[in-house]
């Protein structure tokens, strides 16, 4: 299957390069093929929430959900993320050094979330010196709560060396700079880790979901977020990959969102399966034996 579309094939790496050096983004309309996107939505749906089931699940915040673990479950994202033309971007930003998929995830964003300011140029929260790209692929219309990035801030971000940013400081001295991008399902946007964006909080429609693809490509091969991978996806293991993919690298990184039951909104353990789950272990301990044979004996004629 097609990754990307033909309009983003043909765009020269110095267009992508020089766009994210002058103004630390590029964007483009219409760059993967919404095949692959609607494989990637099924791939998200067949694995999304599960309790006790033996395989990869994703997992709730209060206003976001992600599938971190997406390169367990689908070969189509692994590809995205192996495309040649991503290897191509990454071997001239990165300027011949290796480089490590830091973090991978399909993400949910609600009405309520309030994303903060900040830069991704960080490990485990601290700021760091590492050149980085991140990809934000749009797997839904955004016509609200889309990405925002601060034009030219990843020049300047590295003087204060500060990753979070609050909206009073951003609007007193930058509100001119900021470039907001709304979108249709396989947009892309590749921007320069050391940055200052967000997803802009949603103002119009609470019942609103964003369904985004992310992946962030660090230099060097020491830092990374643990990768689960589906090893039947990868057909040829040269160097590139296996540095690529952290091969025998420590995984330095706690995977984000760090989440557990206390994260999870209550709707989401409420279901029918629960409810049945529930109702047959009560009526297993409340109805007394000798009825659960006549029971049982009446279904079984
Ligand atoms: O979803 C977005 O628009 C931004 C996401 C982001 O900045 C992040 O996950 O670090
Ligand atoms: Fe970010």
């Amino acid at each position: 299957m097609k990754i990307f579309s033909d309009d983003f094939q043909k765009i020269k790496l110095d267009v992508i390069l020089n766009a994210i050096e002058k103004d630390g983004f590029f964007f483009c309309k219409n760059a993967i093929n919404n095949d692959l996107i609607n494989q990637i939505e099924l791939d998200v749906s067949k694995n999304r929430f599960s309790i006790n089931k033996n395989w990869i699940s994703g997992v709730y915040t209060k206003n976001q959900y992600f599938l971190t673990n997406i390169l367990g479950c689908s070969k189509s994202f692994f590809d995205l993320v192996t495309e040649k033309k991503v290897f191509e971007i990454c071997n001239e930003y990165m300027k011949g050094s290796d480089y490590r998929l830091k973090a991978v995830r399909y993400y949910e964003t609600y009405g309520r979330h309030k994303m903060l300011w900040h830069t991704d140029n960080k490990v485990d929260r601290k700021f760091q010196e590492i050149p980085g790209l991140i990809f934000i692929a749009y797997m839904s219309d955004v016509n609200d709560g889309e990405f925002q990035y601060i034009k030219n801030s990843h020049k300047f971000s590295v003087e204060t060396k500060v990753n979070n940013y609050d909206n009073e400081f951003i609007n007193k001295n930058f509100s001119e700079n900021v470039v907001s991008f709304p979108g249709s399902k396989g947009d892309l946007i590749i921007y320069n880790t050391y940055g200052i964006h967000r997803a802009k909080p949603i103002k119009k429609n609470k019942n609103f979901v964003r369904k985004s693809l992310f992946f962030q490509i660090d230099n060097g091969k020491e830092h990374g977020e643990p990768i689960l991978l589906n090893t039947s996806f990868l057909t040829n293991i040269d160097k590139r990959i296996s540095n690529f993919l952290g091969f025998g690298s420590n995984p330095d990184s706690k995977l984000y969102p760090n989440t557990d039951i206390q994260t999870l909104p209550i709707k989401h353990i409420i279901n029918r399966s629960l409810l049945k789950l529930v109702l047959r272990s009560l009526i297993s301990t409340i109805v007394p034996n000798f009825l659960k044979k006549i029971i049982k004996n009446k279904i079984n004629k």
